[in-house]
């Protein structure tokens, strides 16, 4: 992918506004300022000009050092200045730009004297009156803000991935029942099973005489046509998701299919490793010349630039390609090595069905054994059990496991992680279970400090097993709270606990880095559902998503262990 002087003035700008955020020196955020303007109109490619021996320093304000930037972004795609600063300030404090009315002056004020972060937080700030008061801003800006928070919010929607999943199922039965059309596929960050995607990219092949494109465009769901051509089509569904349609030729399929699954930056790095080669790869195939070598298949694609097949989950430029170079990809694991569920509700608390049906709806997906965990006294508005109850319901699961075949429910409790990291329930109470699942419902906006040191102690209890939905952040509704997760991972390994992977849509917490992070210290994780209802063990699938981005194996998780393997790796820790 050949970078554009657009490219490296948007990497400039993007430095100038964190150094600026930073509250780095004038003349130096200035200085790339200006760079950005004097690339942005300069007629010809800096590329060209660096490809050609030109000295860049000739342009008026480029000096040694920003010319060995402006080499640096051609040659990598990357700047490493820009990379540190991503890595110094909170991830999502330049969307803050994106707000109109914020520069780099007024997000600076706002993280330092409000810790601003993100555009939620930006909002509460807002509702609140808080940023009234702050030096240089006032009621009539503070009422702009909250406008303009509001009014981006309704235009970078993302849609929860099991959101996306019902629309996309829908369109995709619809549209593979047309005549001539032979394969639907839903590709992009929907087929990488990101948490939350965008919109939905669609690939279907056909006969030439379709008439995929007028059925598509005249679909019952559609609000309006942004565009539709022979081969492409643009859409917005009554739901505001945009959905983009390709129809291929059947020989295209694998190269279509890749370039539309992305990532982006997955691509851009593939495209760079066949140049090398003396290869072009666009989404129509692979080619040496004129001649068409590949891309059939995704599987034709990557053999031609000489890698293993890349599954979509791992396809984010994050060291897939590398791993794969070097026949180091891990075995990703699958739904159906899943053995056991290591969470889950009833109505003894706030689930929906009883510990029976729990326990056959778990067989019925043919799973070996369910845990149930439901929620501990504490959390009142989930009607959490006290010691009583819990040893009530202890005894008939005693009753049930004696009675029912090919599924073991193992006993026990969500409990809910006290302030001072303690646990809801007396040790006596725990001893008798299974397993013990720990969890933060309340006090999220404890210090990064005292959030962390809460956890930790949490996991020094005797019998804790197992760390719940671990970041306990709700996509689109609430952000985690502050810890230093690769400390508690560290301090799992140590404890020999476990942390969760919560398969709940609205959760799929632990993050794909985290899962990561996990895996390279050697801490299993559990893909577990969180179910308070029969219907909800499907989500387990999306947790396998999760875990897969996440890189994790058959061996990386712990409920992929038959039911005598884990009670062996359950014994050992409590
Ligand atoms: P999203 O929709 O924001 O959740 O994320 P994606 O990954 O589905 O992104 P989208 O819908 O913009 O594009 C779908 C795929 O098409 C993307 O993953 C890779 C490919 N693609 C789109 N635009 C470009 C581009 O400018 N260059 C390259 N190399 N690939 C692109
Ligand atoms: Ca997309
Ligand atoms: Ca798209």
């Amino acid at each position: 992918m050949p970078v554009h002087n657009a490219d490296i003035t948007a990497i400039f700008s993007e430095i100038a506004d964190l150094l600026e955020i930073e509250g780095a020196n004038t003349f130096r955020i200035r200085a790339y300022r200006n760079a950005a303007r004097i690339l942005g109109d300069l007629p010809q490619e800096a590329r060209v000009l660096v490809e050609r021996g030109d000295d860049l320093t000739r342009l008026p304000g480029i000096g040694t050092d920003l010319s060995g930037k402006i080499n640096e972004i051609i040659t990598t795609g990357h700047c490493s200045l820009l990379d540190r600063l991503r890595r110094e300030l909170p991830p999502a404090i330049t969307k803050l730009l994106k707000i109109p009315g914020l520069g780099p002056k007024r997000v600076k004020a706002l993280y330092h004297d409000l810790d601003v972060q993100t555009i939620e937080q930006l909002h509460r700030a807002a509702q609140d009156g808080r940023i009234r008061a702050l030096h240089g801003f006032g009621a009539k800006t503070e009422q702009n803000i909250l406008q303009a928070v509001q009014a981006h919010a309704s235009q970078s929607r993302r849609f929860k991935l099991a959101t996306a999943a019902q629309y996309a199922e829908a369109l995709q039965a619809f549209l593979q029942a047309i005549p001539g059309v032979q394969q639907v596929v839903v590709a992009g960050s929907f087929r990488r099973r990101r948490e939350t995607v965008g919109d939905l990219d669609i690939l279907v092949t056909a006969a030439p005489d379709s008439a995929v494109m007028q059925r598509f465009t005249a679909y019952d769901e559609v609000a309006e046509v942004y565009s539709a051509g022979k081969t492409r089509a643009s859409i917005l569904l009554k739901c505001g998701m945009q959905v983009d349609l390709r129809v291929v030729a059947q020989q295209s399929y694998g190269a279509a299919l890749h370039y539309f699954t992305g990532s982006k930056s997955h691509n851009i790095a593939i495209r760079r490793i066949a140049q090398r080669l003396g290869l072009k790869v666009n989404e129509y195939g692979v080619f040496r010349g004129a001649k068409k070598i590949a891309g059939d298949s995704e599987e034709s694609v990557y053999r031609a630039v000489g890698l293993p097949y890349i599954p979509p989950e791992l396809r984010e430029d994050r060291g897939e390609i590398e791993a794969a170079g070097a026949g180091r990809l891990p075995q990703l694991v699958e739904l159906s090595e899943l053995s056991g569920d290591l969470h889950a509700h009833t109505k003894a608390s706030d689930g929906h069905d009883s510990l029976r049906d729990m326990a056959l709806a778990a067989k019925a997906l043919g799973l070996e054994y369910l845990a149930i965990t439901d929620h501990s006294r504490r959390l009142t508005v989930a009607h959490g059990l006290d010691p009583i109850q819990l040893a009530k319901q202890c005894d008939e699961i005693d009753r049930l496991n004696a009675e029912l075949d090919g599924i073991t429910l193992l006993k026990g409790i969500e409990v809910d992680i006290l302030e001072d990291g303690g646990l809801d329930l007396p040790d006596g109470v725990l001893a008798r279970l299974d397993l013990v699942v720990g969890a933060v419902h309340s006090r999220f906006d404890l210090s990064r400090a005292r959030q962390t040191e809460r956890i930790l102690r949490a996991m020094d209890h005797p019998h804790f097993t197992l760390f719940a939905h671990p970041s306990g952040r709700l996509l689109d509704k609430r952000e985690p709270y502050d810890v230093d997760m690769l400390r508690i991972i560290r301090h799992a390994r140590q404890r020999g606990c476990y942390l969760e992977l919560n398969a709940n849509p609205e959760r799929l917490d632990l993050t794909d880095s985290h899962c990561q992070s996990a895996r390279e210290e050697g801490v299993l994780v559990s893909i577990d559902s969180d179910a308070h209802s029969t219907f909800d063990f499907a989500n387990l699938k999306y947790g396998v998503g999760q875990a897969r981005r996440g890189w994790l194996g058959k061996s990386d998780v712990l409920n992929t262990r038959s039911l005598a393997a884990l009670r062996k790796l359950l014994k050992s820790t409590m």
